[in-house]
């Protein structure tokens, strides 16, 4: 199959596709005219005129708004192109021989898609709703170089045509051959979209093909476009904040795009200069990497040292997106907020030094490898603390089903599921066997597909009725989200489930006996392509028909004291422009995190009350855990009496610590450490849990006890003698459970003070 056309034609008919809804929803919009019919239709169709001024409206444009939708609207084209990339290779899979497209088409295949994808569509699409919102957030009148911003955004259309000229000049090239002769446009026949994977490794970059110089000209561009546009956050994020708007209260995503800039400030430099060096080496006979010269090696650490920080590029805004919107539907405000910067400052920091871990195959010196191991997996850390912070957020929230809710859900899911494997590709000897896998492919669409995209629809969902006064289909969104978890999860875990077995990637055939499961990876892929078409339609169709929306609170943030600036903005707006008044929640309350300013600033102010609250703190456990243990004693004697428990386990206990075998002196051993230890660790699961410490907690927390337990002193039993030991443990936790909550919380000590109003952070 000619793969230029396939990919044309699927392009197209999306393109078109959106054309005939949006026909069709202009057509359907007949609102009554003065005269009481409907305007017909010719009266609604735009003149020639104002396609003019449209044209000339967006083409030169320095408004932060405009250029972000610019940006947006970009990045949307090119992730369906990428999207496309994408479906052809799982088509193609689908069977075992290379039978749809040639071995040399596979790898163009899946060279552009990765390239697109990274490059073309993730950056824009951040930068884009950064463009938007970052200014709203900040309370900025636009970003601070406006023109710059317009430059920066249309640097990047050439390149992205630069980047895939291959496709366009075969396509042409196969046109114009039906009416001129052949030799006239040799030239259109000489492209071919490159095949030497997105990491353009020499020497099969070295190769002749004129292409690719193209494609390392529009990538240099995209690179000079991208750190405008970080020039442009910082200088933003920094001068033109409003004076209400300080370093404490910048809201989160401001920071993530702060942060994210700030690397690739540095980053992005170092890859336009390898380009340049490649360039040279393939035109002008320089010798950087080849052989002779530097040699392949060096390309694989410049590369790198731009391309793993460019993971956290387009990473980092993501997860700031997960920290501003999921505390909005889950009624909480985010946890941990200071964590959340320093561990995005953490990310920023480390990803520099980790680079190597894509290099443990290619012979680097061992004990650096070591070196880069242990960076690798201590750059999990700060990503492991957002993870813990989201679901504290959710923790004891008011969770509300939304389209966002379950985009957020889903993505935390899939991210610790890539999280987790990525810290196991981290360790060397695990590496060496999975590098070449499609555990790899797995393990980072996981975290590509599974946060990135995922945030993104959320991002347009949440801000769809600012965006656009209207409302999209609730329903078909929710059903759309869900399939999109669904879809991600179901073909990137099948794709890790390929890994295990050790199916090498980056080849266009396989052995039969993996038939099965790439089939599932492709059913998987198709139900993500649906979904993402569902996406587009509603977003077109709801801009024309959704119900306009009557507040600028569609999400009742007001209730939870989280009515952010951009709504304020909104709000404004929309009582200038349709004169809709702002609205009033029917009930207040605050969003259970302390607001940060109730605590002094000084390093000495703080330590007297954090010294009382720790004693109070600790007089209130013991007290707590002592009633506790006492009761559970009473439970241990009933088990006793029963017959379902030997006293003998309490007089071993002694021996732990190096006793001897005793009763007296394993109860008193049963007795310190029910006081001391589990209070301690009731209380400071408390204050990572925050919410009301009430008796579900107190059980929660025993039959956590419990488990741990029943699992760690498992004696072996069978039958009914096991069920009578696991309903003995639980009970007698429960039991000692209800005394410690109780005790704690008639004693009033760890109440939750409520937090006061306005001042709160993100
Ligand atoms: C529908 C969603 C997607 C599907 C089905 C998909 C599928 C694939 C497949 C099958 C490969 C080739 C694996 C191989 O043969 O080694 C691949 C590679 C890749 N994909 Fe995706 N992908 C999707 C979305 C994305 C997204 C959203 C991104 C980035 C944000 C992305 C980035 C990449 C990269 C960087 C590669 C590496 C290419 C290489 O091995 O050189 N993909 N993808
Ligand atoms: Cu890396």
């Amino acid at each position: 199959m000619n793969r230029a056309l396939v990919e044309v034609s699927l392009f197209g008919a999306v393109i078109v596709g959106c054309l005939l809804v949006v026909g069709f929803a202009q057509r359907l919009r007949a609102e009554p005219s003065p005269d009481g019919g409907y305007a017909t239709d010719r009266e609604r169709r735009l003149g020639l005129g104002d396609a003019k001024a449209a044209a000339v409206r967006w083409t030169t444009t320095t408004n932060h708004r405009e250029i972000g939708l610019l940006y947006i609207a970009f990045g949307t084209v090119a992730a369906i192109w990428g999207g496309i990339d994408a479906m052809m290779i799982r088509t193609h899979l689908l069977t075992p021989e290379a039978n749809l497209w040639t071995e040399q088409t596979y790898n163009e295949l899946f060279t552009m898609h990765g390239l697109t994808m990274l490059i073309f569509f993730v950056t824009p699409v951040f930068f884009g709703i950064g463009n938007y919102f970052l200014p709203l957030l900040i309370g900025a009148d636009d970003m601070a170089f406006p023109r710059l911003n317009a430059i920066g955004f249309w640097l990047l259309p050439p390149s992205l045509l630069l980047a895939r000229l291959g496709i366009v000049a075969e396509v042409t090239g196969a046109v114009l051959a039906v009416i001129v002769p052949n030799d006239w446009i040799s030239v259109l026949l000489a492209f071919q979209e490159p095949a030497i994977g997105w990491t353009m490794y020499p020497p099969l970059s070295l190769a002749p093909n004129p292409q690719t110089n193209f494609l390392l000209l529009g990538l240099h561009l995209s690179g000079i476009a991208t750190t405008i546009g970080a020039i442009n956050f910082i200088t933003t994020i920094i001068y033109e904040r409003d004076e209400s708007i300080g370093w404490a209260n910048l809201d989160i995503f401001s920071w993530n795009m702060l942060i994210t800039s700030a690397i690739v400030i540095f980053a992005f430099p170092l890859l336009g200069t390898a380009l340049l060096m490649l360039l040279f080496d393939r035109n002008f006979g320089t010798t950087f990497f080849a052989v002779e010269g530097g040699g392949p090696i060096l390309w694989q650490h410049l590369l790198w040292f731009w391309g793993h920080p460019e993971v956290y590029i387009i990473f980092l805004p993501a997860t700031g997106l997960m920290s501003l919107i999921l505390p909005k539907f889950v009624g909480r405000k985010l946890f941990g907020f200071k964590f959340i910067v320093y561990s995005t400052i953490a990310i920023g920091v480390l990803s520099f030094g980790v680079w190597a871990h894509h290099m443990f195959v290619t012979g680097v010196d061992p004990r650096v490898r070591a070196s880069f191991m242990a960076t690798s997996i201590a750059i999990a850390v700060p990503s492991a603390i957002k993870v813990f912070n989201w679901i504290t957020t959710m923790w004891n929230g008011d969770v509300r089903l939304a389209a966002p809710t379950i985009l957020c859900v889903g993505s935390i899911g899939l991210f610790i599921v890539g999280g987790v494997t990525g810290i196991f590709l981290a360790v060397i000897p695990v590496d060496v066997i999975y590098h070449g896998t499609y555990y790899v492919v797995g393990h980072f669409h996981l975290i590509l597909m599974g946060i990135i995209p995922l945030m993104m629809f959320a991002a347009s969902y949440y801000w769809y009725p600012l965006l656009t006064g209207r409302m999209y289909d609730r329903r078909l969104a929710i059903f759309q989200s869900v399939l999109l978890v669904v879809g991600s999860a179901l073909t990137f875990m099948t794709l890790m489930a390929l890994g295990f077995l050790e199916l090498p990637r980056r080849y266009a055939t396989y052995p039969a006996g993996f038939s099965g499961l790439q089939i599932v990876a492709t059913v998987g892929a198709f139900i993500i392509g649906i979904s993402v078409l569902m996406w587009l339609y509603n977003m077109i169709w709801s801009y024309f028909q959704g119900t306009p929306i009557e507040t600028a609170d569609p999400w009742e943030l007001k209730a939870t004291e989280q009515f952010t600036p951009e709504w304020q903005w909104f709000e404004d707006r929309l009582e200038r422009k349709r004169g809709v008044p702002p609205s009033e929640p029917d009930s207040v309350r605050p969003s259970y995190v302390p607001a940060q300013d109730e605590r002094p600033l000084s390093i000495y102010g703080r330590i007297e009350p954090v010294a009382r609250t720790v004693a109070s703190d600790a007089g209130v456990g013991a007290t707590g855990g002592f009633i506790g243990t006492l009761l559970m004693s009473g439970a241990l004697l009933a088990a006793v009496v029963l017959g379902v428990f030997d006293l003998e386990s309490i007089a071993t206990l002694a021996t732990l610590v190096g006793l001897p075998s005793n009763l007296a002196l394993g109860y008193g051993l049963f007795l310190i450490a029910g006081t001391a230890v589990w209070p301690l660790l009731f209380l400071s699961l408390g204050e990572y849990l925050p919410g009301e410490l009430t008796l579900v907690t107190g059980l929660w927390y025993a039959t956590v006890i419990a488990s741990g337990f029943a699992i760690g002193f498992y004696t072996g039993q069978t039958g009914l003698e096991l069920v009578t030991y696991l309903l003995f443990v639980v009970l007698a936790h429960w039991i000692y459970g209800l005394g410690l909550a109780g005790t704690i919380a008639s004693l009033g000590g760890r109440q939750r003070r409520p937090s006061t109003g306005e001042g709160g952070n993100e």
